[in-house]
Formats: C-alpha cells, structure tokens, sequence
C-alpha cells in the first residue's frame, strides 16, 4: 500500500506496465487547462512559413529543426500534416491546426503549473519509485477532430534517456478519448521488453539520430485500448510500447502529458531535450 496507490493498483501498474486513475482531476480543472491551451496557442501560434510539422514517430518533419530542438525550455507549438492543403495554406485557423504545445509549460505557464503539481501527484510518483522526481517534459496533445493524426508505437525511454531508466508518464484525458477520436493503445506487459532504440543528438547537435537497438518491431497484436474519460490520469512505465490512432471522428480528443524523471539517475547530455537554463522542479508548487 502506497501513500496515495493501493496494493492493487501498485502490483496492476507493476504487471503491466500502466494504470489508470479514473477521476483523478475534476472535469472544472480539465476545462481550464484546455482554455488555457487554446489561449496558449493563439498567443503562441508561428506565421506558417516557420511552421514545424510534426510526425507519427515522435519527430519534426525536419528532425534538425531548431526550433523544437530548443523547445525544452520553452512554449512552442506544432503543427499536424494534414493541417495544410496540397497548396501548402492551412485549412483552418493555425491555432485549430496543431498537433501539440511543448515543453515546458509546466514551468512556465501559471495555469500548466498548478495542474502539474497537483495534490496527489508527488504521493503517486513516491509510490511508483520515483525518489526525486523532477518534472522535464510537458505535451498538450490536441489530436483535432478529423486531423489529428497518429502517434505510433514507442516508449518514453527512447527520448528521455537516463541511466539507469526512470521515465514515467503522466497523461491526463482532458477529453473523453474512445476508440474513435483516438485514445492511447499500449502492451500489456510490454515494459519488461528491452527498449529497442534510442533517440539522440548527433555530434554537431543540430538534428536526432535514432539508434537501433533491436531490429525486431514491437508485437502488433494484443495491444489494449485505453479508454479514458475526461479527468483520468494514466501512469506509463518509461519502457511501454504505446501508441494512438488518427482521429476520424468529429470530437476533438485533448490531452495533457508530464514526463517526469529521477534525478538521482543521470540524464544523458545527448539527449534532444536539455534545460540549460532553465532548472528542473519536482511535484512541489513554489
Ligand atoms: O496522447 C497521445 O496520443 C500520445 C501520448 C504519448 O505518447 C505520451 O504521452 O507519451
């Protein structure tokens, strides 16, 4: 028994390497985070000739693109592929054309930071071992109704490398996510597979590079919807292959994410996301 987990719930996310927290945060919080993400895009929204396009597997479309390799300590915002037409001109407002906010808001944003470090969330990381959690990475998933595209299989490790691997997820349903809009699929069990690459910095530091580790793919079948309502936390092991479909439907599917780490491991200084000036904080409001 956890200080916030019960047993169960400790040994399901040991088993399978996720758990969900139905009605983790109230509906009230979840609908002034999104607000606040709309405001956030407007504000933050690039002319579109700088647009960055952002890919099913994690990367920019240019994966040297300097503005997402700088947006460790910043808000920046991401564009979906199919937000442009075949002339290149948006289809909608920019803001309504986005993949996704990155990644610091947590620290940087008054209303992203007070809903990172919500009350229970330091007890839940405590339970599931992290000793001295520090929060690094912050995603606002906005998956768009009919153009939010698909995030495919991976693993948090892979980007957010420390040795040895600490990496958890902390993703919050800000919407309903179903089958339909897009929800996360993950592998039960799949944690305890060794992570077959990793994501790095070349030498210049001007682009990632991703090693393989394992040339086999991640099984596609047995793979677990994890449908969520608006309001659900869902803990993801660093190591856990998942994913999330397109989504065709007509109902936006708006997410949050934290990636926090433990900082007693050590972060590796190739990876894509560094801080250099900006300090890492844990679950603690200041
Ligand atoms: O929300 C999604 O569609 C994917 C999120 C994800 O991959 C993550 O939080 O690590």
């Amino acid at each position: 028994m956890g200080k916030f987990l019960t047993a169960a719930q400790l040994t399901s996310f040991q088993r399978h390497g996720f758990l969900a927290l139905p009605g983790f945060v109230d509906a009230r919080r979840c609908l002034d985070l999104r607000d606040r993400a709309l405001e956030l895009a407007r504000l933050h929204v690039p002319p579109p000739d700088k647009a960055t396009i952002f890919t099913a597997d994690g990367t920019p479309l240019h994966a040297s693109d300097q503005y997402f390799l700088t947006s460790g300590e910043a808000i920046r915002c991401f564009f979906e592929r199919d937000a442009f037409d075949a002339n290149g001109w948006l289809r909608a407002d920019a803001h309504l054309c986005l993949n996704k906010l990155g990644h610091a808001m947590h620290d940087l944003d008054p209303v992203f930071d007070s809903f990172s470090r919500l009350p229970g969330l330091a007890a839940v990381a405590g339970d599931i071992g992290l000793k001295e959690p520090l929060l690094l990475q912050s995603m606002y998933i906005f998956k768009q109704a009919r153009i939010g595209g698909e995030v495919k299989c991976h693993t948090d490790h892979t980007y957010l490398w420390t040795e040895p691997r600490t990496v958890i997820g902390f993703w919050f349903a800000i919407d309903d996510a179903t089958v339909e809009n897009g929800c996360m699929w993950a592998l039960p069990g799949g944690h305890r597979i060794p992570v077959k690459s990793r994501s790095r910095l070349n030498a210049s530091r001007t682009a990632m590079v991703l090693e393989t580790l394992d040339k086999e793919p991640y099984p596609t079948q047995g793979l677990e919807a994890l449908e969520a309502a608006r309001g659900t936390l869902i803990l993801l092991d660093g190591a856990l292959p998942h994913m999330s479909g397109p989504n065709l439907s007509d109902k936006p599917r708006h997410a949050y994410t934290i990636h926090a780490i433990d900082g007693s491991a050590e972060y590796l200084a190739d990876n894509w996301l560094q801080r250099p000036t900006l300090p890492l904080r844990g679950f603690a409001m200041n």
